[in-house]
C-alpha cells in the first residue's frame, strides 16, 4: 500500500493511505542508517510504501522527493532537519500590522524558496485592521513583489475577504503554509475549513521570539480537496547550505543583470562595473530589496563557514 506521511514525531509516523485511512507506522531499521546529515530520514509530505508486518505497520520504501525544505537542526549542530517534502506551492502569510512582517524576512524566505524551486504566493492577512497609513505601506510593499512576479493576495480571516479565492488556489494541491507566529496561520486554516479546529493564540500572548504553538509539521486535508502543510520553525528556515555568491541568483529580478557584471565573482556590493548595482541605481531593482540583499549577504558571509563544519 502507498500513502503520504502526514505527521512525524520521531519514532512514529502517521501515514494517510491512498484509500484515505490514517495509520501509525514505524520505519524499518535500515533507513535509520543513512549517511546524510539529516536528523530524520523521513518528513511530512514523503510518499511511502507501507506493509503490515506481524501486526505492525512498517514503512518499507520512501519515494524520491520532488522537492523539500530544510533548516539547521535546533538540537544538533551542523545537522539539517528536513521540514517538509513534495510541495506544489507555498503560501507565505504576512501582516503589515500586529505584528508587522519585515521585508527582510520576506526576502530571505523568497530566496530560499527559489533555491528549492517552490513557487510562493504572498498572503497579506489582517486587512481589517489596516489604517490609511498601513494601507499605503502595504500598497508599496505589494507593488514590489507583484512587479517581480510573486502573486499577492489580500485576506482577512475576520471579515472573510479573499478566502474563497484562496480555496481556489489551494484546491487539488499540496501547499506549505508559513509565516511568523501571530500572523494568523491557524486562524486562516480554520477559516478555510472549520472542521480543522486548530488552536489559535491570542495576539496579546504572543511574545515574539521562540513562540511556537505548533511543535511538529503536520499535513491537513481540507474538505474542498486541498492538502496543507503547517510547519513551525520558519524563522530558521533555509539559513544554510548556500554560498554567499549564490544568493543573488535566487533574487529573481537580479538574474538578468548578473551576467553583465564586469567580474564573474561579483557580489554586487561595491565592485566596479557591477550591473546589478547599476540596475538598482537606475530604479530597476527596488531599494528595499537591494538593501535587504546586502544585509542577507553580510549574514551569510559571517555564517557560512560554520555550516560547512
Ligand atoms: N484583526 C485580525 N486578527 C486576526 C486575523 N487573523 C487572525 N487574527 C488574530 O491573530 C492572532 C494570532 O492568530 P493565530 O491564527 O494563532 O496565528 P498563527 O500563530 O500564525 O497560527 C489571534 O489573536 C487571531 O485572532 C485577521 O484577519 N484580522
Ligand atoms: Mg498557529
Ligand atoms: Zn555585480
Amino acid at each position: 500500500m502507498t500513502g503520504v506521511v502526514i505527521k512525524s514525531t520521531g519514532s512514529w509516523y502517521e501515514v494517510r493511505t491512498d484509500s484515505g485511512a490514517t495509520i501509525s507506522c514505524r520505519l524499518r531499521g535500515v533507513f535509520r542508517l543513512d549517511e546524510t546529515k539529516d536528523t530524520t530520514p523521513l518528513t511530512v509530505g514523503d510518499r511511502v510504501t507501507v506493509a503490515d508486518t506481524e501486526g505492525d505497520w512498517m514503512i518499507t520504501e520512501i519515494a524520491e522527493r520532488q522537492n523539500y525544505i530544510v533548516r539547521a537542526s535546533p538540537k544538533h549542530k551542523g545537522a539539517r532537519q528536513i521540514l517538509a517534502a513534495n510541495m506544489d506551492q507555498c503560501l507565505l502569510i504576512v501582516t503589515m500590522a500586529n505584528p508587522r512582517t519585515s521585508t527582510g524576512f520576506i526576502d530571505r524566505f523568497l530566496l530560499t524558496a527559489e533555491a528549492y524551486h517552490i513557487p510562493v504566493h504572498l498572503v497579506f492577512n489582517k486587512q481589517d485592521i489596516l489604517d490609511p497609513k498601513g494601507l499605503k505601506k502595504q500598497q508599496a510593499v505589494t507593488e514590489i513583489y507583484s512587479h517581480i512576479g510573486y502573486p499577492v493576495h489580500m485576506v482577512s480571516t475576520y471579515t472573510g475577504q479573499g478566502i474563497s479565492e484562496l480555496r481556489d488556489l489551494l484546491r487539488h494541491k499540496t501547499t506549505l503554509v508559513a509565516g511568523h507566529s501571530g500572523v494568523g496561520k491557524s486562524s486562516l486554516l480554520n477559516k478555510l475549513d472549520p472542521a480543522l479546529d486548530l488552536r489559535t493564540t491570542d495576539i496579546s500572548q504572543i511574545t515574539g521570539k521562540g513562540m511556537h504553538t505548533t511543535t511538529f509539521a503536520e499535513m491537513h486535508f481540507m474538505d474542498f480537496g486541498a492538502a496543507i502543510i503547517d510547519t513551525p520553525g520558519v524563522r530558521e528556515f533555509g539559513l544554510m547550505h548556500f554560498l554567499p555568491e549564490q544568493i543573488s541568483h535566487y533574487y529573481v529580478e537580479m538574474r538578468e543583470f548578473i551576467p553583465l557584471c564586469k567580474f564573474n565573482n561579483c557580489m554586487h556590493d561595491n565592485e566596479p562595473g557591477c550591473a546589478v548595482k547599476q540596475a538598482y541605481l537606475d530604479g530597476k531593482i527596488a531599494e528595499e530589496r537591494y538593501i535587504n540583499y546586502l544585509t542577507i549577504m553580510a549574514d551569510y558571509k559571517a555564517n557560512y563557514k560554520h555550516w560547512e563544519e
